[in-house]
């Protein structure tokens, strides 16, 4: 799962200059017996399987260096934002555990953890794609990972609002016009404009934002 989205775009310009170092580990490696068991039933009953602590342990305390920062990836989490991160940037080594079936044995949250991140209120799978959506977003923010057309992107996000709406050439297309405003060369205006329809769609589909 993890070779194509990883290897294209910006994420690969980040490995390929240095940037970035990206490897993905396999659980299973950790197993104990013949069959490589990494999840066994709870204790007490009830459905599904939970990811064994003895893999888990031994992967991280294999793989952990001096300043490892380990995030376990589950949606019992904390919610996962542009200033976690920020956070998780600035770190030199992250363990990003996906977690997998019904959950983690409580113990891995207890000794092995720094964080738990959700990236959202759905269930998944596996944690794969959470472990993608972080690396991507934590990249994006590493020095010299974005030329400076991608990272001036960044700055009109600051304010915390949902974008205003853009346009690009033909100033008609289909019947459907650019805002007049937009054409007209006045800068002040077409400021005012921007802040003015950001704020109208935030407060429609993001009212917790603001
Ligand atoms: C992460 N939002 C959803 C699935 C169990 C406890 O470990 C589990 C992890 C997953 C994968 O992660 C998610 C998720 N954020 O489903 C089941």
């Amino acid at each position: 799962m993890f070779t194509g989205p990883l290897d294209e775009s910006i994420i690969k310009r980040a490995r390929d200059t240095g940037r970035l170092d990206l490897a993905i580990h396999q659980l299973r490696n950790y197993a104990h017996d013949r069959h490589k068991t990494v999840d066994d039933r709870p204790f007490g009953g009830g459905p599904g399987m939970l990811l064994k602590p003895e893999p888990i342990f031994e992967a991280v305390e294999d793989l952990a260096r001096e300043n490892t920062h380990v995030v376990l990836m589950s949606p019992s989490g904390r919610a996962f934002s542009q200033a976690i991160a920020q956070e998780l940037a600035t770190r030199e080594h992250l363990l990003l555990v996906s977690g997998h079936y019904e959950g983690f044995d409580e113990r891995v949250r207890e000794q092995l953890a720094d964080d738990e991140l959700s990236i959202g209120d759905y269930v998944l799978t596996n944690g794969a794609l959470p472990v993608m959506v972080i690396v991507d977003a934590v990249t994006r923010l590493l020095p010299g990972v974005l030329g400076d057309d991608e990272s001036a992107h960044q700055d009109s996000f600051s304010d915390g609002l949902l974008e205003y709406p853009q346009y690009t050439r033909p100033a008609e297309f289909r019947g459907m016009k650019v805002p007049e405003i937009l054409l007209s060369g006045n800068h002040a205006q077409i400021a005012q404009w921007r802040a003015e329809q950001a704020r109208q769609r935030t407060k429609e589909r993001r009212p917790d934002l603001l």
